[in-house]
């Protein structure tokens, strides 16, 4: 890590409900200096919509309309569309309520007319009047297929119609390769003044991976001045919610922080870790903060952003310190 001390910019990776939650206490501590990269690896095309899943968890959390209870979609939901599809033979498995519908039908008007998924996402994010910047991960189409003993299966077709039942023996990110970043999705990382990476409490398999697997993404992290944090998605041996821990034991990989660590492969210059897990702080290699990373309330999702940032910080003013010496 090169040091760079400041109080610039934080760009956070997200994908899914953890990764949002933290987005929420980190926007309100930083509102427009918070610049959100969203894993759009679970995006699909289905009823002739272009779904995105991730970024509209992220848009509708940041904007206080998520469906608390589902997770995923509205709050105040109504459910006549889906009604009036199943009364006549159309495809339910996968649930689009009636308000949801407007952000899919506009995305995807947008879509066919040649708009990027980048300006699109943007533009939603101005009119929930969301402070921070939310980027699509690229505007190339990456889809996760999930490799299991029933053969490749496109990402929701596993997560939501298999409800994540077969086992995984690989998960590939089709499209990646061929893929870039957007020019935004790169600046953000470039940006001298950042004051933090941070690697939100998603699953580093499904909603982490396909964004650094978009080229020059992880490079960019690796070059940055800027500290890396990563939230453990991990508690007790056991994900907070999804299926993290179960596809971890299924590609043999122990559900651990510090598996989490390896995972990540260097690209880390710190790790948060559940108060729970405190005792295995001592086996953790590297920079380890422990904080409560349970976020039931809106508070403890400020706090677990407060504990991010100054955890950040103090790498950095290490850093500061170790460098004087030499
Ligand atoms: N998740 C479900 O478990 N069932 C659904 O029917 C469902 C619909 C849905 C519609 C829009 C949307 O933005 C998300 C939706 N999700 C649904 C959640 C989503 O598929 C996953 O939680 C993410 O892809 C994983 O991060």
């Amino acid at each position: 890590m090169i040091v760079h001390p400041g109080k610039g910019k934080v760009v956070a990776l997200c994908g899914g409900v953890g990764g949002a939650k933290l987005a929420f206490g980190l926007s309100k501590l930083l509102g427009s200096r918070l610049i959100l990269i969203v894993n759009t690896g679970d995006d699909f095309e289905h009823l002739g919509l272009s779904i995105s899943p991730d970024i509209d968890t992220v848009l509708y959390t940041l904007s206080g309309l998520a469906n608390r209870e589902l997770g995923w979609g509205r709050q105040d939901e109504t459910w006549n569309f889906m009604a009036a599809l199943e009364a006549i033979g159309g495809e339910t498995w996968f649930r689009l309520g009636d308000r949801d519908l407007a952000l899919h039908v506009e995305r995807t008007r947008r879509l066919r007319e040649g708009d990027t998924l980048t300006r699109i996402v943007g533009d939603f994010a101005k009119r929930f009047e969301i402070p921070a910047t939310v980027l699509p991960m690229s505007n190339h189409p990456i889809r996760t297929m999930v490799a299991t003993a029933d053969g490749m299966l496109p990402f929701q077709r596993y997560f939501v119609q298999q409800r994540c039942a077969p086992p995984v023996n690989g998960i590939v990110f089709k499209g990646s390769r061929a893929a870039v970043a957007s020019k935004q999705v790169l600046s953000a990382l470039e940006s001298p003044d950042l004051r933090a990476i941070v690697i939100c409490p998603s699953n580093p398999f499904l909603s982490i991976d396909p964004i650094l697997a978009v080229p020059g993404v992880r490079e960019h992290i690796e070059r940055s001045s800027a500290p890396v944090v990563a939230v453990s998605p991990i508690i007790g041996g056991k994900a907070v919610k999804g299926p993290t821990d179960k596809i971890m034991a299924e590609l043999g990989v122990p559900a651990t922080s510090d598996a989490i660590v390896r995972h990540y492969g260097g690209l880390l210059d710190g790790l948060i870790i559940d108060t729970y897990d405190e005792r295995d702080r001592a086996d953790l290699s590297g920079q380890v903060r422990v904080a409560q990373t349970l976020m039931k309330t809106d508070d403890d999702r400020g706090k677990l952003a407060s504990a991010v940032l100054d955890f950040a910080d103090q790498l950095t003013a290490m850093a500061i310190a170790r460098n004087s010496k030499q």
